[in-house]
């Protein structure tokens, strides 16, 4: 099934309301502009260069995250988006309120979009999966984001050796995943609803800077690391590509864990990840497909959030190893 279809059949069936359908299909076209620029940048390598700014993260900028942004931004402008919130900018961005809008939307029918336009965009240079995250949310009251576990729908789309989309709204079960066809026109339904296995044996981090994590995290993958002979009996694999959304696809595709904890370098206390536009989201599917995701002791989708820009400590994936490591912080 056309994503187009999928859509249809949710706004039939009162699921999804016209505004959320909308603003679903302008991202959808979104991602495939930039799925085609991100293909071409490898031939015009100005576009993967640094535009010589930061953003809010502090990450050098490049010309492909500008770009998408703006990309995105264009295509929001004429629907019911009140307001887009994105990494690559300090504040809110407000949009016209819904003139020209191509829904009836009334006012409190309005909502705003967080998004990271491209995640892991400095891998772009040597041709690893990237992509896009965002989390539709409701505006009732201003450019003031909800919990997450309020989004009205969330995905991500990457952009890789294909390209490719997951999303659940607030009222699916699960989330479902899509592939863009060889045409580039549409995306289509990837078989049955996303379902995260509770048990698996692969886990993504950063070991790099195991010597600066805090006591759970370093007694958690102890246990990991003892495999077989240890508490869990089983041996494990790592994986760690620099792009969440790559580890994050992976692991909805085939289970695992993915972890970015709080450690002790100056400005890490809370993490490297953003809870409004990366969190939040891939917290929003990891639920919604039978998993969990914490800051360790907490479940990310009751976080309130005090700022845009805030981070967060992320651990996601497979129910029963997350579980373990909320163990090790309720022990400590
Ligand atoms: P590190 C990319 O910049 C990102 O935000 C995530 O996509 C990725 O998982 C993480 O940072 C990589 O961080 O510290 O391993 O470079």
């Amino acid at each position: 099934m056309r994503l187009d279809d999928y859509l249809t059949n949710r706004c039939d069936d009162g699921r999804i309301s016209l505004t959320e359908a909308t603003v679903m299909r302008k991202l959808a076209a979104s991602a495939i502009s930039i799925s085609r620029l991100i293909r071409v940048s490898g031939i015009e390598a100005d576009l993967a260069a640094e535009t010589g700014g930061a953003n809010s993260d502090g990450d050098d900028q490049k010309a492909l995250d500008v770009l998408a942004e703006e990309m995105i931004i264009d295509h929001l402008k004429h629907t019911a988006t009140a307001y887009v919130l994105s990494e690559e900018q300090d504040a809110p961005i407000a949009l016209s309120s819904g003139e020209g809008s191509e829904t009836t939307a009334s006012q409190n029918d309005q909502i705003m979009v967080a998004i990271d336009p491209l995640d892991g965009s400095s891998n772009i240079a040597v041709n690893v999966t990237v992509g896009t995250i965002f989390s539709i949310m409701p505006c009732d009251n201003g450019p003031i984001p909800c919990r997450g576990r309020d989004q009205l729908a969330a995905g991500f789309f990457t952009y890789g050796p294909q390209t490719t989309l997951i999303l659940a709204f607030a009222k699916d079960a699960a989330p479902q995943c899509f592939v863009l066809d060889e045409g580039d026109e549409h995306f289509v339904a990837m078989g049955d609803p996303v379902r995260i296995p509770d048990h698996s044996n692969e886990y993504a981090i950063n070991a790099a800077y195991a010597e600066h994590w805090f006591l759970p995290v370093k007694s958690w993958m102890a246990e990991v690391l003892a495999g077989k002979d240890g508490a869990y009996g089983k041996d494990f694999r790592m994986r760690w590509v620099g792009s969440m959304v790559a580890d994050a696809w992976r692991i909805f595709r085939r289970g695992g864990t993915f972890l970015y904890p709080g450690d002790n370098r100056k400005g890490y206390e809370h993490g490297r990840l953003r809870l409004v536009y990366e969190a939040n989201p891939i917290s929003f599917l990891t639920e919604k497909a039978g998993g969990q995701a914490v800051n360790g002791s907490e479940r990310i989708l009751d976080l309130l959030p005090k700022d845009l820009h805030q981070r967060t400590p992320l651990v996601f994936g497979s129910a029963a190893e997350v579980d373990h490591l909320i163990a090790h912080h309720r022990d400590e």
